[in-house]
């Protein structure tokens, strides 16, 4: 009843606004962001914010025609919702979620709804997850944000400015208009928060696959690494590990001791990620379905009844993620699931996927009975797109529970801006193929500038097989990635590091030992993105947001603000990336890793080239197997230095125990050092240190790069 009541109330909304207008009212949130509804009456029917940490009230409100970016509103002879956003010439589109193609998104049409897109184009209008925010970039490089704060299906449309077209409930805009993207970037942490910080494992190399079974073969896999040295921290559990794909549950013939196979793993240097789906199997005397009907736990239809829909166990049911008591109930799940000694939760399928459906997820009239906080209850039309988002935050709260002491690691597949809070996300079911290899750059960035920092894609590629060459470019990249997982698809070829050629195996060991040496400076940029919401991967044109030849460069990125990744995307490596200009007369650098490989690192073409800012100092180690293979791994670090026209530069260090929670209390270590240039000597000393962590006796290399 009273859900109805609301959708006439909106109804009546929209058709009193048939004309375009400009917005009615500004309230500002933030220093730089303003939030513009279409009238009063709209604002004070605003739904609850889903995206960002709280319901931001206004600090002050202004005349909206004072502020340059002011939307205007109107509604579509289709009934939808429209919030267009004027641009200058010269102004650089990016952002708009998980989106196919190339970086710059200027001229492209996408849309919000989460979308089981298995073998997706170049052209896909919709993919997994959902981030209803664009970035502008101005010609002059300053930059502002625009995020259209809505939960509805809603077209992106970038052809003439920015337009936002929604089904549904009008929606307000909010505007961070801000010096540099990167600060609008922090604007949006500012609103939609951090990343938390991640177990160090979790930073490391995973290897995955659909699937490794039976447990056998999973121990075959981590031993293959530690025998060959490739580096690796993490091995995943695909659906295969459970009994008829019944969640909550192991196979009894093929992976009979979870247990034991996660002590086994753990043994040899091995953390485990276990997959858990949505869809419970309808099944009475199933414990999972048993106790979530006694829970009241399942999505309803519009008539009341339990919606059915098919998955992989066969006829499933699909738990209310919206409902608080829902949650608290499927959170509570986890406690026996992680006492197996599991580490880390991969939640797939969570759209929802639904295979008997011509719409591929459940029926848009479909029931949620979400909580007063999420905007009470509701059609699946208007929370389709936040039902992952909320099943990884059951899922987080349920691993936090059952593990206090340790910091949780959830993937999802589905996601919705500020879902960053709860899980990492990557980019769904991409294909072996050069053009899905070259798009996962522009794809990662694009989810990193729309607040996704931890993310990456299948490396390798997902569907079909591939050839070696292209396993060994996407691993030369791809262990640069914040999330770096090799996949692949049920019935493919092995894709192993040391599945093709030995000079393959070669190469990827020497991407391997990239990302184990950049280790001390990817972990910083993971603290770093915690605390300010900075990107750990992010566009080159980041380097110089005024440099018009950098805004559509893709097929590098930077790896924190001081490593550029240019990366070698065609078969022939025929693409040569554009490089920001010298600073004050100094060029970004070349350098590679020849001092710790006897030259060989520099020959191998297959691998992307790596440049250093000017002014910088990137902190190395030696080469680790995986987190904790050695007892102290903060006994030796080797500093990468490159001096800037003043001959200085200067890095951080973060370091901390790797898990645990007692970072929080201040045990860590924030170290900053500063190179100068003094004659012909280089003298390095440490400026600034912050935390409680006894700082280490070590031995310190100092290499000037291009000196
Ligand atoms: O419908 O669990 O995107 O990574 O391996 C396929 C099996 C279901 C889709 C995921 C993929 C995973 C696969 N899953």
């Amino acid at each position: 009843m009273s859900i109805r009541r609301t959708i006439i109330a909106s109804a009546f909304l929209m058709l009193t606004m048939n004309t375009v207008i400009c917005a009615q009212t500004a309230e500002v949130l933030a220093d730089g962001i303003v939030r513009f509804d279409a009238s009063l009456d709209a604002q004070i029917n605003r739904r609850p914010s889903i995206a960002m940490v709280r319901q931001f009230e206004s600090i002050s409100d202004i005349d909206p025609a004072s502020h340059a970016l002011a939307p205007t509103f109107s509604t579509n002879d289709d009934g939808r919702f429209v919030a267009a956003i004027k641009i200058e010439p010269g102004t650089s589109l990016y952002g708009t979620g998980q989106v196919a193609g190339p970086l710059l998104r200027n001229g492209f049409v996408t849309e919000t709804w989460n979308y089981d897109a298995f073998g997706y184009g170049l052209d896909a209008k919709n993919l997994y997850t959902s981030q209803p925010w664009v970035l502008a970039v101005r010609e002059d490089g300053t930059a502002f944000g625009v995020l259209a704060d809505t939960t509805e299906r809603c077209e992106i449309d970038l052809r003439h400015g920015i337009t936002f077209r929604a089904v549904g409930h009008s929606f307000p805009v909010i505007i961070i208009d801000r010096a540099t993207p990167q600060l609008v970037m922090q604007g949006l942490a500012e609103l939609t928060g951090t990343i938390a910080m991640p177990p160090r494992w979790a930073v490391g190399f995973h290897q995955c696959r659909y699937s490794y079974n039976p447990d056998s073969r999973v121990k075959e896999i981590a031993d293959g690494f530690r025998s060959r040295s490739l580096p690796a921290d993490v091995i995943w559990m695909d659906i295969d590990y459970m009994d008829q794909y019944r969640v909550f549950t192991f196979d009894d013939v093929q992976f009979p001791n979870p247990k034991e196979l996660n002590a086994y793993l753990d043994s040899v240097g091995f953390s485990n990620v276990w997959m858990i789906d949505p869809g419970v199997k309808a099944e009475e005397g199933y414990f999972i379905y048993d106790s979530g009907t006694e829970h009241d736990a399942w999505t309803k239809k519009t008539d009341g009844t339990v919606f059915n829909g098919e998955v992989w166990p066969g006829v499933c049911v699909f738990p209310d993620y919206l409902n608080k008591d829902v949650r608290t109930w499927w959170a509570g799940l986890y406690k026996d699931f992680m006492s197996y000694d599991i580490d880390g939760v991969w939640n797939d399928m969570n759209e929802p996927a639904v295979f008997n459906s011509k719409t591929k997820t459940m029926p848009e009239d479909n029931i949620h009975d979400a909580d007063p906080e999420l905007g009470g209850p509701g059609t699946h039309a208007r929370y389709h797109n936040v039902y992952g988002m909320q099943m990884i935050r059951a899922t987080r709260e349920g691993v936090i529970a059952a593990n206090p002491n340790k910091r949780p690691f959830v993937l999802s597949r589905a996601n919705y801006l500020g879902g960053h809070r709860y899980g990492a996300t990557w980019t769904g079911d991409n294909s072996a193929t050069w053009g899905h290899l070259d798009m996962s750059i522009p794809m990662s960035i694009n989810l990193g500038l729309s607040g996704q920092p931890f993310v990456g894609p299948d490396i390798g590629g997902f569907a079909y097989n591939g050839d070696g060459e292209l396993y060994a470019r996407w691993m030369g990249f791809g262990t640069l990635f914040p999330f770096s997982r090799s996949h692949t698809a049920k019935g493919n070829i092995d894709k192993e590091p040391w599945s093709f050629t030995p000079e393959i195996e070669a190469t990827c060991r020497r991407a391997l030992e990239r990302r184990y040496r950049l280790m001390p400076y990817i972990y910083t940029l993971f603290h770093e993105s915690s605390q300010s919401g900075a990107l750990i991967a992010m566009p080159t044109f980041f380097a110089d947001p005024t440099d018009p030849a950098l805004r559509s460069e893709d097929d590098s990125f930077l790896l924190g603000e001081s490593l550029l990744v240019s990366a070698k995307v065609t078969p022939d490596s025929d693409r040569a990336a554009v490089l920001p200009k010298p600073i004050d007369g100094v060029a970004w650098a070349k350098f590679d890793f020849e001092s710790f490989d006897g030259g060989r690192d520099s020959k191998d073409s297959d691998l992307p080239d790596l440049y250093i800012r000017p002014g910088s100092i990137i902190v190395t180690c030696p080469v680790t197997q995986y987190f904790g293979d050695r007892p102290d791994q903060r006994d030796e670090i080797t500093l990468i230095v490159h001096l800037d026209g003043n001959g200085e530069a200067i890095g951080t260090l973060y370091e901390d125990a790797g898990d645990g929670m007692e970072y929080m209390m201040g045990e860590y270590l924030l170290t900053t050092f500063k190179a100068s240039r003094d004659g012909e000597k280089v003298t390095v000393e440490v400026i600034e240190q912050e935390g409680k962590m006894t700082p280490p006796t070590r031995k310190i290399t100092v290499r000037v790069v291009n000196d």
